[in-house]
């Protein structure tokens, strides 16, 4: 079980200015940031990272909304770090997540939808190299 995640506090979450308050929340959820960084992130880049969900009917909208403002990617620590985090997210879809979680008290839709956390401990560090290099991250 890996130990690091990748998250990105989303566009919509930046605009609103809710970034440190869901740092905060990540924070005293006992994760170490391990890198952090204000993106804007280009449409190619935002395909690229979303690339798996390229046949999917949202997926323009999706790349659309996510190159819409800043967003904040951060390479994340913890036990367990891939479950832990979306623990603590909550289900894709706000409507569905449970009390407590950063989709429940930030998301605005299944879309907008305030944070992105990896699904796979071979997913976060690929994720983690798509936006910082080895030296750009902390090592504890
Ligand atoms: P996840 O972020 O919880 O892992 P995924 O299924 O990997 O969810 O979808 C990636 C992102 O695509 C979601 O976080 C959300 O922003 C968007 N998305 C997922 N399903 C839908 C949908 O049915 N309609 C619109 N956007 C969606
Ligand atoms: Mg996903």
């Amino acid at each position: 079980m890996g130990n690091r995640t990748l998250a990105i506090i989303k566009p919509d979450a930046v605009g609103k200015g809710h970034t440190g308050k869901i740092m905060d929340r990540i924070i005293s959820d006992g994760f170490t940031i391990l890198g952090a960084r204000l993106v804007y992130l280009t449409r190619e880049k935002a395909e690229g990272f979303y690339a798996v969900h390229k046949e999917r009917p949202f997926f323009n909208d999706l790349v659309d909304f996510m190159t819409s403002g800043p967003c904040m990617p951060m390479a994340l620590e913890h036990e367990g770090a891939v479950n832990a985090f979306r623990t603590l997210i909550g289900a894709t879809n706000p409507a569905e997540a449970d009390e407590g979680t950063i989709r429940k008290d930030f998301a605005e839709s299944v879309q907008n939808n305030a944070v992105h956390g990896s699904d796979s401990d071979e997913n976060a560090e690929k994720e983690i190299a798509f936006f910082f290099t080895p030296d750009e991250i902390h090592q504890s």
